[in-house]
Protein backbone atom coordinates (compact mmCIF):
# COMPACT_ATOMS: atom_id res chain seq x y z
CA UNK A 1 0.00 0.00 0.00
CA UNK A 2 1.14 3.64 -0.98
CA UNK A 3 2.22 5.39 2.28
CA UNK A 4 -0.25 7.99 3.37
CA UNK A 5 1.65 9.75 6.36
CA UNK A 6 1.46 9.29 9.65
CA UNK A 7 -2.46 9.82 10.66
CA UNK A 8 -3.86 7.58 8.15
CA UNK A 9 -1.47 5.14 8.84
CA UNK A 10 -1.69 5.01 12.89
CA UNK A 11 -5.30 6.49 13.05
CA UNK A 12 -6.13 4.14 16.00
CA UNK A 13 -3.70 5.53 18.42
CA UNK A 14 -3.99 8.99 17.37
CA UNK A 15 -6.60 11.81 18.81
CA UNK A 16 -8.17 12.28 15.39
CA UNK A 17 -11.95 11.60 14.50
CA UNK A 18 -14.01 11.57 11.09
CA UNK A 19 -14.13 15.08 11.53
CA UNK A 20 -10.47 16.13 11.71
CA UNK A 21 -9.45 17.82 8.40
CA UNK A 22 -6.44 15.80 7.48
CA UNK A 23 -2.98 18.08 6.95
CA UNK A 24 -0.47 15.85 5.87
CA UNK A 25 2.59 16.28 3.31
CA UNK A 26 2.94 12.25 3.73
CA UNK A 27 5.49 12.43 6.95
CA UNK A 28 6.73 9.34 8.29
CA UNK A 29 7.78 5.89 6.89
CA UNK A 30 11.25 6.46 7.36
CA UNK A 31 14.25 4.41 6.83
CA UNK A 32 15.72 2.10 9.60
CA UNK A 33 19.29 1.69 8.08
CA UNK A 34 21.62 -1.05 9.88
CA UNK A 35 25.40 0.89 10.70
CA UNK A 36 27.61 -1.02 8.67
CA UNK A 37 30.96 0.45 9.36
CA UNK A 38 30.14 1.82 12.98
CA UNK A 39 31.07 -1.34 14.85
CA UNK A 40 34.19 -1.91 13.19
CA UNK A 41 35.20 1.85 14.29
CA UNK A 42 33.61 1.06 18.04
CA UNK A 43 34.66 -1.93 18.13
CA UNK A 44 31.71 -3.81 19.78
CA UNK A 45 29.31 -6.66 18.40
CA UNK A 46 26.15 -4.16 18.87
CA UNK A 47 23.69 -4.05 15.97
CA UNK A 48 23.18 -0.22 15.45
CA UNK A 49 19.98 1.34 13.45
CA UNK A 50 20.21 4.51 12.43
CA UNK A 51 16.59 6.01 11.80
CA UNK A 52 16.87 8.80 9.42
CA UNK A 53 14.74 11.60 10.33
CA UNK A 54 15.94 13.53 7.57
CA UNK A 55 13.96 12.27 5.45
CA UNK A 56 10.28 13.37 6.68
CA UNK A 57 8.80 16.41 3.97
CA UNK A 58 10.83 19.28 6.06
CA UNK A 59 13.91 17.56 6.71
CA UNK A 60 13.40 16.62 10.45
CA UNK A 61 11.04 14.64 12.63
CA UNK A 62 9.24 17.48 13.60
CA UNK A 63 6.65 16.57 10.65
CA UNK A 64 5.27 13.85 12.77
CA UNK A 65 4.16 16.06 15.46
CA UNK A 66 3.09 19.11 13.25
CA UNK A 67 0.85 16.65 11.38
CA UNK A 68 -1.02 16.37 14.72
CA UNK A 69 -1.24 19.39 15.35
CA UNK A 70 -1.87 21.57 12.47
CA UNK A 71 -4.71 19.26 11.67
CA UNK A 72 -6.35 20.00 15.44
CA UNK A 73 -5.80 23.36 15.06
CA UNK A 74 -7.85 23.55 11.89
CA UNK A 75 -10.19 21.30 13.25
CA UNK A 76 -10.30 23.37 16.57
CA UNK A 77 -11.13 26.70 13.99
CA UNK A 78 -7.53 28.42 14.88
CA UNK A 79 -6.67 30.77 12.29
CA UNK A 80 -2.88 31.24 13.36
CA UNK A 81 -0.28 29.40 15.26
CA UNK A 82 2.88 30.14 16.59
CA UNK A 83 5.82 28.36 18.12
CA UNK A 84 9.46 29.52 19.03
CA UNK A 85 12.23 27.54 17.61
CA UNK A 86 15.76 26.54 17.39
CA UNK A 87 14.67 26.07 13.62
CA UNK A 88 13.44 22.83 12.96
CA UNK A 89 9.95 23.56 14.68
CA UNK A 90 9.52 26.58 13.01
CA UNK A 91 10.27 24.85 9.84
CA UNK A 92 7.79 22.63 10.28
CA UNK A 93 5.36 24.85 11.43
CA UNK A 94 5.20 26.81 8.76
CA UNK A 95 5.03 24.52 6.13
CA UNK A 96 2.19 22.69 7.65
CA UNK A 97 1.08 26.33 8.44
CA UNK A 98 0.87 26.64 4.50
CA UNK A 99 -0.68 23.69 3.59
CA UNK A 100 -3.48 24.48 5.84
CA UNK A 101 -3.62 27.65 4.96
CA UNK A 102 -3.24 28.94 8.66
CA UNK A 103 -0.94 32.32 9.33
CA UNK A 104 1.91 31.25 10.99
CA UNK A 105 4.41 33.11 13.56
CA UNK A 106 7.29 31.80 15.22
CA UNK A 107 9.75 33.13 17.27
CA UNK A 108 14.14 32.43 16.82
CA UNK A 109 16.67 33.57 18.98
CA UNK A 110 18.52 36.04 16.75
CA UNK A 111 21.33 35.20 14.64
CA UNK A 112 20.90 31.50 16.15
CA UNK A 113 19.34 29.10 14.12
CA UNK A 114 20.71 26.99 11.01
CA UNK A 115 20.67 28.63 7.50
CA UNK A 116 18.82 25.95 5.50
CA UNK A 117 16.15 26.50 8.50
CA UNK A 118 15.95 30.08 8.54
CA UNK A 119 15.35 29.36 4.46
CA UNK A 120 12.58 27.43 5.15
CA UNK A 121 10.90 29.09 7.59
CA UNK A 122 10.79 32.42 5.14
CA UNK A 123 9.91 30.31 1.76
CA UNK A 124 6.96 29.03 3.49
CA UNK A 125 5.64 32.00 4.44
CA UNK A 126 5.71 32.50 7.81
CA UNK A 127 6.34 35.35 9.69
CA UNK A 128 9.98 34.85 11.09
CA UNK A 129 10.82 37.11 14.03
CA UNK A 130 14.11 37.03 15.25
CA UNK A 131 14.30 37.88 19.13
CA UNK A 132 17.12 39.46 20.77
CA UNK A 133 17.24 36.39 23.56
CA UNK A 134 17.55 32.53 23.28
CA UNK A 135 15.43 29.90 22.80
CA UNK A 136 13.97 29.80 25.98
CA UNK A 137 13.14 33.49 25.94
CA UNK A 138 11.56 33.38 23.21
CA UNK A 139 9.26 29.90 24.52
CA UNK A 140 8.53 31.77 27.23
CA UNK A 141 6.91 34.74 25.39
CA UNK A 142 5.04 32.14 22.70
CA UNK A 143 3.35 31.15 26.13
CA UNK A 144 2.56 34.14 27.69
CA UNK A 145 1.08 35.29 24.39
CA UNK A 146 -0.43 32.75 23.10
CA UNK A 147 -2.59 32.27 26.71
CA UNK A 148 -3.82 35.81 26.24
CA UNK A 149 -4.73 35.74 22.25
CA UNK A 150 -6.35 33.54 19.89
CA UNK A 151 -2.87 32.10 18.46
CA UNK A 152 -2.49 28.27 18.85
CA UNK A 153 0.49 27.02 20.21
CA UNK A 154 2.80 24.54 18.36
CA UNK A 155 5.19 23.79 20.26
CA UNK A 156 5.45 20.46 22.28
CA UNK A 157 3.79 21.87 24.95
CA UNK A 158 0.99 21.21 22.76
CA UNK A 159 0.12 17.24 23.93
CA UNK A 160 -0.86 17.50 19.86
CA UNK A 161 2.70 17.32 18.89
CA UNK A 162 3.78 14.65 21.40
CA UNK A 163 1.14 12.17 19.88
CA UNK A 164 2.09 12.80 16.79
CA UNK A 165 5.71 11.98 17.28
CA UNK A 166 5.61 8.84 19.00
CA UNK A 167 5.05 7.49 15.72
CA UNK A 168 8.44 7.34 15.76
CA UNK A 169 8.45 4.80 18.27
CA UNK A 170 5.65 2.82 16.46
CA UNK A 171 7.88 2.63 13.24
CA UNK A 172 10.66 1.48 14.82
CA UNK A 173 9.11 -1.60 16.19
CA UNK A 174 7.27 -2.11 12.68
CA UNK A 175 10.28 -2.12 11.44
CA UNK A 176 12.39 -4.41 13.38
CA UNK A 177 9.30 -6.17 14.77
CA UNK A 178 10.53 -6.09 18.53
CA UNK A 179 11.54 -3.05 20.81
CA UNK A 180 15.49 -2.34 20.17
CA UNK A 181 17.50 -3.02 23.96
CA UNK A 182 18.44 0.30 23.73
CA UNK A 183 17.09 3.63 22.10
CA UNK A 184 19.23 6.82 21.40
CA UNK A 185 18.14 10.50 21.20
CA UNK A 186 18.93 14.10 21.10
CA UNK A 187 17.65 16.02 23.98
CA UNK A 188 17.08 19.66 23.30
CA UNK A 189 13.36 20.47 25.12
CA UNK A 190 12.56 17.20 25.79
CA UNK A 191 9.46 16.43 23.69
CA UNK A 192 11.05 13.48 21.27
CA UNK A 193 12.11 11.50 24.03
CA UNK A 194 9.03 12.05 25.90
CA UNK A 195 6.64 10.84 22.91
CA UNK A 196 8.90 8.00 22.13
CA UNK A 197 8.72 6.74 25.20
CA UNK A 198 4.97 7.52 24.81
CA UNK A 199 4.58 5.43 21.76
CA UNK A 200 7.01 2.79 22.97
CA UNK A 201 4.64 2.09 25.83
CA UNK A 202 1.53 2.23 23.87
CA UNK A 203 2.86 -0.60 21.31
CA UNK A 204 3.72 -3.10 24.32
CA UNK A 205 0.49 -2.28 26.20
CA UNK A 206 -1.74 -3.65 23.25
CA UNK A 207 1.09 -6.63 22.53
CA UNK A 208 2.98 -5.34 19.62
CA UNK A 209 6.35 -5.70 21.49
CA UNK A 210 7.53 -8.02 24.22
CA UNK A 211 9.74 -5.86 25.85
CA UNK A 212 10.71 -1.68 26.18
CA UNK A 213 13.55 0.00 25.27
CA UNK A 214 15.81 1.71 27.82
CA UNK A 215 16.04 5.33 26.56
CA UNK A 216 19.63 7.33 26.40
CA UNK A 217 18.95 10.95 26.09
CA UNK A 218 21.87 13.43 24.78
CA UNK A 219 22.35 16.93 25.68
CA UNK A 220 25.39 19.25 24.65
CA UNK A 221 27.68 19.73 27.19
CA UNK A 222 27.49 23.36 27.64
CA UNK A 223 23.47 22.50 27.26
CA UNK A 224 23.15 19.90 29.66
CA UNK A 225 20.35 21.35 32.11
CA UNK A 226 18.72 17.88 32.92
CA UNK A 227 21.73 16.21 33.54
CA UNK A 228 23.03 18.76 35.60
CA UNK A 229 19.78 19.67 37.36
CA UNK A 230 19.43 22.97 37.13
CA UNK A 231 18.59 25.77 34.19
CA UNK A 232 21.49 27.00 32.45
CA UNK A 233 21.22 30.85 31.60
CA UNK A 234 23.39 30.87 28.84
CA UNK A 235 23.77 27.20 27.02
CA UNK A 236 25.94 27.32 24.53
CA UNK A 237 26.63 24.21 21.78
CA UNK A 238 27.62 23.92 18.16
CA UNK A 239 24.52 21.87 18.01
CA UNK A 240 22.07 24.72 17.61
CA UNK A 241 19.18 22.60 17.52
CA UNK A 242 19.70 21.63 21.11
CA UNK A 243 20.75 24.80 22.58
CA UNK A 244 18.23 25.01 25.32
CA UNK A 245 19.21 25.29 28.98
CA UNK A 246 15.10 25.10 30.01
CA UNK A 247 13.42 22.13 28.51
CA UNK A 248 9.58 22.62 28.84
CA UNK A 249 9.10 18.35 29.02
CA UNK A 250 12.11 18.30 31.59
CA UNK A 251 10.05 15.95 34.22
CA UNK A 252 8.42 13.90 31.65
CA UNK A 253 11.97 13.47 29.87
CA UNK A 254 13.60 12.49 33.65
CA UNK A 255 9.95 10.02 34.16
CA UNK A 256 11.22 8.58 30.47
CA UNK A 257 14.98 8.05 32.06
CA UNK A 258 13.85 6.72 34.85
CA UNK A 259 10.97 3.98 34.23
CA UNK A 260 13.06 2.52 31.25
CA UNK A 261 16.27 2.01 33.23
CA UNK A 262 17.94 4.80 30.86
CA UNK A 263 20.46 7.51 31.52
CA UNK A 264 20.44 11.24 30.05
CA UNK A 265 24.31 12.14 29.37
CA UNK A 266 26.09 14.50 27.73
CA UNK A 267 28.48 15.02 24.68
CA UNK A 268 30.88 17.40 23.82
CA UNK A 269 31.01 19.54 21.03
CA UNK A 270 33.87 17.74 19.65
CA UNK A 271 32.23 14.52 19.97
CA UNK A 272 29.49 15.24 18.70
CA UNK A 273 31.51 16.94 15.15
CA UNK A 274 33.18 13.53 15.04
CA UNK A 275 30.14 11.39 14.81
CA UNK A 276 28.71 14.04 12.77
CA UNK A 277 31.90 13.38 10.55
CA UNK A 278 31.86 9.64 10.65
CA UNK A 279 28.16 9.03 10.10
CA UNK A 280 28.29 11.12 6.67
CA UNK A 281 31.98 9.10 6.01
CA UNK A 282 30.95 5.89 6.49
CA UNK A 283 27.52 5.54 6.79
CA UNK A 284 26.44 7.35 3.87
CA UNK A 285 24.08 9.45 6.06
CA UNK A 286 24.54 13.70 6.63
CA UNK A 287 22.74 15.16 9.52
CA UNK A 288 22.57 18.07 11.47
CA UNK A 289 25.05 18.37 14.20
CA UNK A 290 22.30 17.71 17.17
CA UNK A 291 21.54 14.46 15.39
CA UNK A 292 25.25 13.49 15.61
CA UNK A 293 24.79 13.44 19.45
CA UNK A 294 22.83 10.39 19.61
CA UNK A 295 25.56 8.65 18.14
CA UNK A 296 28.31 10.31 19.95
CA UNK A 297 26.44 9.42 23.26
CA UNK A 298 26.61 5.39 21.79
CA UNK A 299 30.10 5.73 21.15
CA UNK A 300 31.04 7.06 24.47
CA UNK A 301 28.51 4.75 26.95
CA UNK A 302 30.22 2.12 24.56
CA UNK A 303 34.15 3.24 25.54
CA UNK A 304 32.67 2.97 29.44
CA UNK A 305 31.60 -0.54 28.73
CA UNK A 306 27.68 0.02 29.44
CA UNK A 307 26.66 -1.47 26.64
CA UNK A 308 26.07 -5.78 26.54
CA UNK A 309 27.39 -7.58 23.69
CA UNK A 310 24.90 -8.56 21.43
CA UNK A 311 22.48 -5.86 21.74
CA UNK A 312 20.50 -3.85 19.78
CA UNK A 313 20.55 -0.35 19.39
CA UNK A 314 18.62 2.02 17.60
CA UNK A 315 19.99 5.57 17.02
CA UNK A 316 17.09 8.37 15.98
CA UNK A 317 18.42 10.83 13.61
CA UNK A 318 16.80 13.47 14.12
CA UNK A 319 17.46 16.23 11.17
CA UNK A 320 19.39 16.44 7.79
CA UNK A 321 22.89 17.56 7.52
CA UNK A 322 21.73 19.96 4.40
CA UNK A 323 19.84 22.31 7.30
CA UNK A 324 23.03 23.15 8.33
CA UNK A 325 25.57 23.63 5.71
CA UNK A 326 27.76 26.51 7.24
CA UNK A 327 28.62 23.98 10.04
CA UNK A 328 28.86 21.18 7.06
CA UNK A 329 31.63 23.29 4.84
CA UNK A 330 33.00 25.01 8.37
CA UNK A 331 34.06 21.34 9.20
CA UNK A 332 35.67 19.70 6.14
CA UNK A 333 37.25 23.20 5.95
CA UNK A 334 34.56 23.33 2.01
CA UNK A 335 36.56 24.19 -0.51
CA UNK A 336 36.75 22.15 -3.85
CA UNK A 337 39.69 21.25 -5.75
CA UNK A 338 39.83 23.86 -8.70
CA UNK A 339 41.35 22.30 -11.85
CA UNK A 340 41.39 23.56 -15.01
CA UNK A 341 39.78 21.56 -17.86
CA UNK A 342 42.32 18.80 -18.45
CA UNK A 343 42.06 14.97 -18.84
CA UNK A 344 45.92 14.90 -17.13
CA UNK A 345 45.63 17.23 -14.37
CA UNK A 346 42.12 15.73 -13.40
CA UNK A 347 43.75 12.10 -13.75
CA UNK A 348 46.27 13.06 -11.25
CA UNK A 349 43.26 13.23 -8.48
CA UNK A 350 41.74 9.58 -10.07
CA UNK A 351 45.02 8.15 -8.92
CA UNK A 352 46.08 9.74 -6.54
CA UNK A 353 45.97 7.25 -3.66
C1 LIG B 1 17.44 18.09 14.86
O1 LIG B 1 13.05 23.17 16.52
O2 LIG B 1 13.51 22.43 19.83
O3 LIG B 1 14.18 17.25 22.78
O4 LIG B 1 12.64 24.40 18.26
O5 LIG B 1 15.78 20.13 15.87
O6 LIG B 1 12.13 17.16 21.39
O7 LIG B 1 13.36 19.31 21.68
C2 LIG B 1 14.39 21.26 18.00
C3 LIG B 1 14.87 20.20 18.65
C4 LIG B 1 16.83 17.08 18.33
C5 LIG B 1 15.61 17.94 20.25
N1 LIG B 1 17.25 17.11 17.06
O8 LIG B 1 14.30 17.46 20.35
C6 LIG B 1 13.07 23.36 17.73
C7 LIG B 1 13.66 22.35 18.62
C8 LIG B 1 16.92 18.12 16.25
C9 LIG B 1 16.10 19.16 16.71
C10 LIG B 1 16.03 18.06 18.84
C11 LIG B 1 15.67 19.14 18.05
P1 LIG B 1 13.42 17.80 21.62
Amino acid sequence: MIWQGVIPHYRAYLPVTSKTPIITLKEGNTPLIEATSFNEVIGNDLRIYLKYEGLNPTSSFKDRGMTVAISKSVEDGAQAVMCASTGNTSASAAAYAAKARLRCIVLVPKGEIALGKLAQALMHGAKVLAVDGNFDKALQLVRDITEKHPVHLVNSLNPYRLEGQKTGAFEVIDHLGFAPDYQAMPVGNAGNITAYWKGYKEYYDCGKAERLPKMLGFQAAQAAPIVLGHTIEEPQTVASAIKIGNPASWRAAEKARDESKGLIGYVSDDEILQAYQMLAKLEGLFVEPASAASVAGIIKLNRSGYFKPGSTVVCILTGHGLKDPDTALGEIGGEPITVSASEDEILEYVYEA
